[in-house]
């Protein structure tokens, strides 16, 4: 394999020249697009006449090149498709660049740089897919006013879009049209976009707190329009909410944003112009489910509030990617919160963490929140960068409290406005606000791995003493660590379930500790009885933490913590320790600690003092991959899968009445609204009905239940259960049938129905999903179809994946390799998904090392995936 150029944060340093002014022109052609780039090109001060200018290119072919409008000798440049050098430069400080290329985005399939979606003309520039367009200065401390004109066919696209406000239009000759946008902010190029097509709109508008009023447009393919109605409300609350929460106001007289069905991710922030993947803007009662509500308010959040975390301030260099993409999904799960409920949203937010970026920190593909090392950064858009990089930003407002945390963001948006910024400027904003010194708090960004901290408490006479200690497992180039600064959110409970008073001269501040050292006690005296300790309250720090207290403490503070977050965690906690017990069978008095474990669960399903989304979330058993995590080594799927669906039985024939109870209370007959109570009732009544499915003898009920939805998180409730409780039975063959022939012309809703069947458990789940690739409406071209089936297949059915005889692992790698040479962000993707491999038993893991080894041997892999497979097999 040949070796990758590494990029070291360490290596920094400024361009000779800045690209202050940028004038693009494109004449669209699927096939054949002319792109001409005039660069005011200004030499710094200090940089020597002569300086070579050195640009990025991807794929690029050079058609002509100019200097202040003369052509140049060809001895004088070089360009090749990846790199333009302009040997030397013009004498003057400042100089004219006219770059004209060509590039075919119809071939485009990396879907990066500018590509066709269905017919429509987009693009996607971060990372670096703007040297896909022209050679520049791809990288994001380069700022430029950008200037965009656009001509194209006008029937065929008369919507013309790009950065800004339009500042021209008008017909051309041969049918043809052009539009000129103006962005008055200057920006990095990745935040650049355009798009051309023939789409629908919605129209709204939106007044600013001071009194201006944005033009808001939300495009999508024909005939969709109507189904971006809750996008544009979301987009309108979040507006309202940035203002109300971080006093940000919007700064265009206009905010568009566009829906294409070929994305490599979720969404993208461009100045004024957010492009999405249609998945999390399309939503109504009859194709979307409760979750998509949630998920297209989140990433319409995500987006827009990358106006101020991402774009007017943005990133020095991309080792500072989570300085925007930690800090903004902290700002969208608090824009969740406060729209929906903040107890509901934290736990959620939890297992997303707990699922996604716990097993990264554990395994070898573990960076540092902030990497200090990359080949290719589209792999560093990580659960690290994002979830933990959350996290962090979570445990500086913990440390800090609401006030100073506000003041230090304000201080960060007056001092950085128009800046691309590093970490460091971002925490020594809340440094100077607060007088505190972070030099420590620092290393949440430099060490990799999640801290393990263990508690051990004594009581005597009215005093109680807390040791903590905490230590980080070795990490890929990490092996020594030192101690973290972790903030330890807790309370002491009485037996009446409230918090007590004591004193302390360690605390931080009320409820709060901060772990500092290897080891540190904690003392509180002043105490009338022996409290129960509820630590980690909110999960105040992304840690793993091991309590020796006895389980009936645990189920103490399950049934009366005064967080609920921290009830969650304590039943969480209960209940792992009974499925990692019983997927394992050594443990003794399984049948009585797990008859507690069940009583509790009784218990708080039928707390009517908590919301249903909240009782929903406690009747959810840890997943498979979530069990195996804790497990750690020597994985039996089978084992786990075993054990969790005999623990969800117990809990079904014993609260069996409850179930029906809680059914009838919460399940209304024939009346819909998407709203959060009653989207709550039905999480509520569909984890009841999942319940009652696994002690049912026949699937008629639930087949009924299908038949009568009135809406998708309803109806894909039940064929979920139908399909994964009744496989083979005509009724759910019927039901699957029916559901293809009523959505067959909708990919979005089919990719659910894709979903549904790849999750089914067991040894028949490969050759489904085998079958289910040749479907017709299948395509690996599309990364929401890929995602639907194989990586819901990989990642969310661990049985059915993790065949002993390795088949479903070299199924994943043809697919890879397939996918790989077109679209290599979306194959490295797939690789990540076998992160976890070492931890499996041994025979799973010879197998899963033989087809991870068929990528390694394989010729000419993309950048990405060779990235990924190196850091895999060490
Ligand atoms: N900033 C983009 C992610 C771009 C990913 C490039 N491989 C979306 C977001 O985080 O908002
Ligand atoms: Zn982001």
């Amino acid at each position: 394999m040949e070796k990758q150029p590494v990029f070291r944060l360490e290596d920094y340093s400024i361009t000779p020249y800045s690209l202050p002014n940028i004038e693009l022109c494109f004449q669209l052609d699927p096939e054949k697009t002319i792109v001409k780039s005039t660069l005011t090109v200004n030499r710094r001060d200090g940089v020597s006449v002569g300086t070579a200018l050195i640009l990025d290119g991807d794929e690029l072919n050079l058609i002509s090149l100019k200097i202040n409008g003369s052509s140049v000798d060809e001895h004088d440049y070089c360009a090749l498709p990846d790199r333009f050098e302009l040997y030397s430069p013009p004498a003057q400080p400042s100089f004219q660049l006219e770059i004209i290329t060509e590039i075919n985005p119809q071939k485009n399939r990396q879907l990066m740089g500018l590509y066709r979606s269905n017919g429509t003309f987009c693009t996607q520039c971060e990372a670096q897919g703007f040297r896909r367009i022209t050679y520049f200065y791809d990288r994001p401390d380069i700022l430029s006013n950008f200037t965009v004109r656009i001509e194209a066919d006008e029937k065929l696209y008369p919507v013309l879009l790009s950065n800004g406000n339009m500042i021209d239009k008008g017909k051309m000759q041969g049918g043809r049209h052009f539009a000129t946008w103006q962005d008055p902010h200057p920006k990095p190029c990745y935040l650049f976009a355009l798009v051309a097509g023939d789409l629908a709109s919605q129209h709204d508008s939106f007044t600013t707190m001071s009194g201006r009023k944005v033009a808001l447009g939300i495009y999508v393919e024909q005939g969709k329009a109507e189904r971006a109605t809750y996008a544009m409300d979301a987009l309108k609350r979040a507006m309202r909410w940035d203002e109300d929460r971080f006093g940000r106001e919007y700064d265009l007289d206009l905010f568009n944003i566009v829906a294409v069905s070929d994305f490599n991710m979720g969404a993208m922030e461009n100045k004024g112009l957010n492009i999405f993947n249609d998945k999390y803007i399309l939503a109504d009662p009859d194709t979307a489910t409760d979750d998509d509500y949630a998920n297209i308010e989140r990433v319409i959040g995500h987006e827009y509030f990358h106006n101020w975390t991402g774009d007017r301030i943005t990133c020095r260099d991309w080792f500072q990617l989570c300085l925007k993409e930690g800090l903004t999904v902290y700002r969208d799960q608090e824009f969740s919160a406060d729209q929906r409920s903040r107890a509901v949203q934290r736990i959620g937010d939890i297992r997303v963490l707990k699922a996604a970026q716990f097993p990264e920190d554990a395994g070898p593909l573990a960076h540092p929140v902030r990497p200090r090392r990359y080949s290719e950064i589209n792999n560093f858009y990580t659960a690290t960068v994002y979830e933990k990089g959350a996290e962090v930003v979570r445990m500086i407002h913990t440390i800090l409290g609401d006030a100073l945390f506000r003041q230090g963001m304000d201080l960060y948006f007056e001092r950085h406005d128009g800046h691309a910024c590093t970490i460091e400027d971002f925490v020594t904003c809340f440094a100077d606000v607060s007088k505190r010194d972070f030099s420590q708090f620092m290393l949440w960004y430099e060490q990799a791995g999640t801290p393990y901290v263990t508690a051990q408490s004594n009581y005597a006479n009215g005093r109680l003493t807390l040791i903590l200690e905490q230590s980080i497992a070795p990490t890929p180039g990490q092996t020594k660590k030192s101690p973290m600064m972790i903030p330890i959110a807790f309370a002491l409970v009485d037996q009446n379930g409230n918090d007590m008073p004591y004193k302390s001269a360690q605390v931080e501040s009320r409820g709060l500790l901060l772990l500092t050292e290897k080891s540190q006690v904690f003392e509180f005296t002043g105490l009338n009885q022996k409290p129960v300790i509820s630590l980690l309250r909110n999960f105040s720090s992304p840690i793993a933490l091991e309590v020796t207290t006895n389980d009936e403490e645990i189920a103490f503070l399950a049934y009366h913590d005064k967080d609920p977050v921290n009830r969650w965690q304590a039943l969480t906690r209960l209940l792992t320790n009974e499925l990692v017990s019983a997927s394992s069978d050594h443990e003794e008095n399984r049948d009585l600690k797990r008859d507690t474990v069940v009583n509790i669960v009784g218990h708080l399903m039928s707390d009517t003092s908590l919301e249903p989304a909240l009782r929903s979330l406690f009747l959810s058993l840890p997943t498979e991959n979530e069990i195996a995590r804790i497990i750690g080594r020597n994985i039996d799927p089978d084992a786990i899968y075993l054990a969790r669906r005999s623990l969800m039985l117990h809990i079904a024939t014993t609260h069996a009445s409850t179930f029906e109870t809680l059914l009838n209370e919460t399940r209304p007959a024939q009346y819909y609204s998407a709203g959060k109570l009653e989207a709550g009732k039905r999480a509520l009544a569909n984890t009841a009905l999942s319940y009652l499915s696994l002690t049912d003898k026949n699937c008629d009920r639930i087949a009924r239940c299908y038949a009568q939805s009135n809406n998708m998180t309803n109806r894909i409730a039940a064929l979920s259960i139908l399909a994964n409780y009744f496989t083979e039975d005509d009724l759910t063959k019927a039901a699957l049938q029916e559901f293809e022939e009523r959505y067959r012309h909708d990919p979005l809703v089919m990719d659910k129905w894709f979903t549904i069947q790849a999750m089914i458990p067991g040894d028949n789940a490969l050759n489904r999903v085998k079958y289910l690739r040749t479907h017709p409406l299948f395509s690996l071209d599309n990364p929401n179809r890929t995602r639907a089936l194989i990586a819901a297949f990989a990642s969310g059915n661990p049985t059915g994946f993790h065949r002993k005889d390795g088949a479903a692992y070299n199924f994943l790698v043809d697919i890879i390799l397939t996918v790989d040479p077109h679209n290599a962000q979306l194959s490295s993707r797939l690789l990540t998904l076998l992160g976890s491999w070492k931890q499996l038993e041994p025979i799973r893991r010879a197998k899963a090392e033989q087809a991870l080894k068929r990528i390694e041997d394989t010729p000419s892999l993309s950048r990405d995936l060779q990235d990924i497979i190196v850091r895999m097999l060490k």
